[in-house]
């Protein structure tokens, strides 16, 4: 699944990317095609409902059947990857996707104004302040589309963006009633309740750090600012540190990938992912000496022999890579897009590396069995504190056969997913005895 080899010729595609729409009306349909973009969202209480502006009672979780309308015609054959964007608002998740996007080799062939890309600060003039997206949206890779592995981008609601995203919603338009596509259950797990009122900011983390952490191969956490990198790698923890309980037998093939963006200064040096690395993960010292609930949880037994920040995260991710983009203004459009080209091959070794593990296993999840995945999860962690059993959970969808039509087709799928020839070539035997026998 190598796709991107070469950075993108089209300078002017990376020019875009910093310009958004300065005509009011686009810019308000811009933010009606974000709004179709909507995977999920927290929504707050309904003002009827509402006694104090940061409790959480009558919160509930909507969703959409955005997966299904991203996704590609050969459902039953693609085995999607999910990459998740986390971070600050305003640190360049939108506009990292809406680079993934835009310059991969099969959107150069594409207008680039049709193109379903993350609506960013840039489109968003008058609301400066305020998140340019709540909740989570999702954006399909042009490039892997209809692949094998086809990957798809979760736009996350800034880190912290809480009590102003719940504003912005009013601007932006949440997942809400007046959205037919939507589909909302009450938040009522007891997760996000116990006996002091939870803020949204509370309850988004929580539950959008259990479903990502659970459905993604690959996290990438962005950051633009080294000097708070340690505070935002501390955040970063806790946030995962909640996905991670959330779910069992899981394969935990996951990827991080940590992003310097926008960075002003000494960027030849961050060029080289290992210097980065040095700087980031060495220089920064233990993550958890400011931390009480790092310290905590470094204190258990599972944690036990954690001796750096980098062993702390390779608890909860196999590999961790970096990638630094410079400052639009400091470099050249060559040097920006080999880095762009860089974060696609880390996004694509990340994606290839756990669809690589679940291969052949009960745990490789085609279109449809995500889907049913999904619609599970969401429920499971709006109404549930346990954790979500993946293994049950694909047993409830894969229901066992009850005829023979349905039995030829279950040992299809085994057999599909097993990639191995020597099943196909036994197949007809089997069935036709099986035939036999049971007529
Ligand atoms: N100069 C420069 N600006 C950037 C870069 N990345 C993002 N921005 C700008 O930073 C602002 C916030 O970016 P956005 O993608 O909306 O952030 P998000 O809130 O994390 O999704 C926008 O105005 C972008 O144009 C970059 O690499 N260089
Ligand atoms: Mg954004």
């Amino acid at each position: 699944m190598t796709h991107i080899q070469h950075p993108a010729k089209d300078h002017r595609r990376i020019d875009r990317l910093f310009c958004g729409e300065t005509e009011h009306s686009k810019q308000v349909k811009r933010h009606e095609e974000d709004r179709m973009a909507r995977w999920f969202i927290v929504n707050e209480p309904t003002p009827n409902n509402k006694d104090d502006s940061h409790q959480i009672a009558n919160s509930e979780l909507a969703w959409t059947d955005r997966f299904e309308q991203v996704c590609g015609h050969s459902k039953a054959q693609q085995f999607p990857c999910l990459v998740s964007f986390i971070g600050k608002t305003g640190v360049g998740k939108s506009t990292l996707i809406g680079a993934m996007v835009t310059l991969s080799e099969k959107a150069q062939t594409v207008d680039v104004q049709t193109l379903d890309v993350p609506v960013t600060r840039i489109d968003n003039l008058e609301h400066a302040t305020k998140p340019t997206s709540v909740g989570v949206n999702l954006y399909k890779d042009i490039e892997t589309n209809e692949s094998l592995n086809p990957i798809f981008f979760a736009d996350c609601e800034g880190f912290g963006a809480g009590a102003a995203a719940a504003g912005a919603s009013e601007v932006l338009g949440a997942a809400s009633s007046d959205d037919p596509r939507s589909r909302r259950i009450k938040i009522t797990s007891s997760l996000y309740s116990g006996n002091e009122p939870h803020s949204r900011s509370e309850v988004v983390s929580t539950l959008y750090a259990r479903f990502l952490y659970a459905f993604s191969d690959v996290v990438c956490f962005v950051s633009n600012d080294m000097q708070s990198f340690a505070a935002e790698i501390e955040r970063l923890l806790l946030f995962i540190a909640k996905g991670y309980g959330a779910t069992i037998n899981q394969t935990p093939a996951k990827t991080l990938i940590c992003i310097f963006n926008q960075t002003p200064r000494h960027w030849a040096k961050m060029l080289i992912p290992e210097e980065l690395k040095k700087i980031a993960l060495i220089e920064m010292g233990d993550v958890w000496t400011n931390s009480p609930v790092l310290a905590e949880i470094r204190s258990t037994e599972w944690a036990s022999g954690i001796d750096s920040t980098e062993e702390f995260l390779k608890k909860y991710f196999r590999e961790i890579h970096f990638c630094c983009v410079p400052r639009k203004d400091n470099v050249s459009r060559e040097v920006l897009a080999e880095q762009y080209a860089l974060l696609r091959r880390q996004i694509e070794y990340g994606s290839l590396f756990a669809e690589n593990e679940r291969k052949g296993t009960w745990a490789s999840y085609n279109v449809e069995d995500l889907s049913s995945l999904f619609e599970m999860a969401f429920e499971h962690f709006a109404t549930q504190s346990s954790p979500f059993d993946f293994a049950s959970a694909a047993r409830k969808y894969d229901e066992t056969p009850v005829n023979m039509e349905d039995h030829i087709l279950c040992l299809l799928r085994q057999i599909y997913l097993k990639d191995d020839p020597k099943l196909i070539s036994d197949f007809p035997t089997v069935v036709a005895s099986a035939l036999q026998t049971f007529s």
